[in-house]
């Protein structure tokens, strides 16, 4: 398979380069001097794309520029980076990497969730900063005794109820479709969902029909007693609404992963007390970036060596 050129917009992992290295021509757009010449170059020798979110928006204007182009691996569940109906209009299969994150994912948003209502990381400053010794750290809101509202209860989605029901807290959901596996009660809308919780978190994919799912309204319907928690995508919260919501009380706190234009954190938000920031940390432990690049090149080597992908997304399946 080393005659097959496979190339890769941005870096990846350290293992993931050198069994791509192994095994195919690996071509490291980032490491040449000038990408659109290279593209121009070698374009149309270009077999496989292993994308990630730091290789820009993959469509119609690079798939132009790659005609021999067979599939898009990208590291990563969420794949709003890639216009997959572009590929699959082409006959290009995507891959991305569902299940081998979605514990890691669902850990993180459970303890962003306690760190936000705790104020841990508030009352870790106030530790370091000498401050205990003057008084007390103020007492802070309860998860006990509130609903928690999923909004998409996917595969990440349903991990995160299940670590819920070990807090004794109850748990409601909207997605598109009613689930018939699941005895959680359902909200055929978001707002709908955000009346009837008191904590919403946002664990839908990215891209144009979940922008803005969670806007100023929904955020009205959560309440002042309100916490918004968001692992999904920057673009399904209406940020501005979300500032504005934290800063007139109308919502009490927020627990962020996902910016609007990562890794860009409005100054309105770094200054605010009531929310705890995190820099897109989903996914991100050695543990599970490494089962996510193994399956990167596990799609690439099924696809060259046997014709089929294992974990094509829905579009192009
Ligand atoms: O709407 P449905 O019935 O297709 O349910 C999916 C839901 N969802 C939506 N809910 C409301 N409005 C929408 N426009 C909408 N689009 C999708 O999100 C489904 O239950 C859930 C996604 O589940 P999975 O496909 O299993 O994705 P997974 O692995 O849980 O990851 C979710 C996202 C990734 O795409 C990354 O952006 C992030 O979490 O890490």
């Amino acid at each position: 398979m080393t005659d097959i050129s496979i190339l890769m917009p941005a870096p990846m992992p350290e293992p993931v380069i050198a069994a791509l290295d192994a095994r195919f021509t690996l071509h490291r757009l980032w490491e040449q001097p000038d990408a659109d010449a290279f593209l121009a170059a070698h374009g149309t020798a270009i077999r496989g794309l292993a994308a990630n979110t730091l290789a820009g928006p993959v469509g119609a204007a690079l798939f132009d520029r790659l005609p021999a182009l067979e599939i898009v691996a990208n590291f990563g569940v969420g794949y709003d980076n890639i216009d997959a109906g572009a590929a699959a209009a082409r006959g290009i299969v995507v891959t991305n990497t569902p299940g081998v994150l979605d514990a890691e994912v669902a850990d993180l948003a459970i303890g962003l969730l306690l760190a936000t209502i705790r104020r841990l990381p508030q009352a870790d400053r106030y530790v370091r900063d000498g401050r205990w010794e003057d008084a007390p750290f103020p007492l802070s809101p309860t998860l006990r005794g509130r609903t928690v509202g999923i909004l998409g209860l996917g595969a990440i989605g349903q991990q995160i109820a299940r670590r819920l029901e070990g807090f004794d807290v109850a748990v409601a959901y909207h997605q598109r479709t009613r689930r018939d596996d699941v005895a959680y009660p359902y909200h055929d809308t978001p707002v709908a969902l955000a009346q009837a919780c008191d904590v919403l978190i946002a664990i839908v994919p990215g891209g144009a029909a979940t922008r803005h799912l969670v806007d100023a309204e929904v955020l009205a319907a959560l309440g002042p007693d309100g916490i918004l928690v968001n692992v999904a995508r920057g673009s399904v919260v209406d940020q501005p609404a979300l500032i504005a919501a934290l800063r007139d009380r109308t919502i009490l706190a927020a627990g962020l992963d996902v910016y609007a234009d990562e890794p860009h954190v409005p100054p309105e938000l770094r200054a605010m007390e009531n929310v705890v920031l995190l820099p897109h940390l989903g996914s991100a432990s050695e543990h599970t970036r490494a089962a996510m690049g193994q399956l990167v090149v596990d799609n690439l080597l099924s696809w060259f060596g046997r014709g089929t992908a294992l974990t094509p997304v829905p579009e192009t399946a």
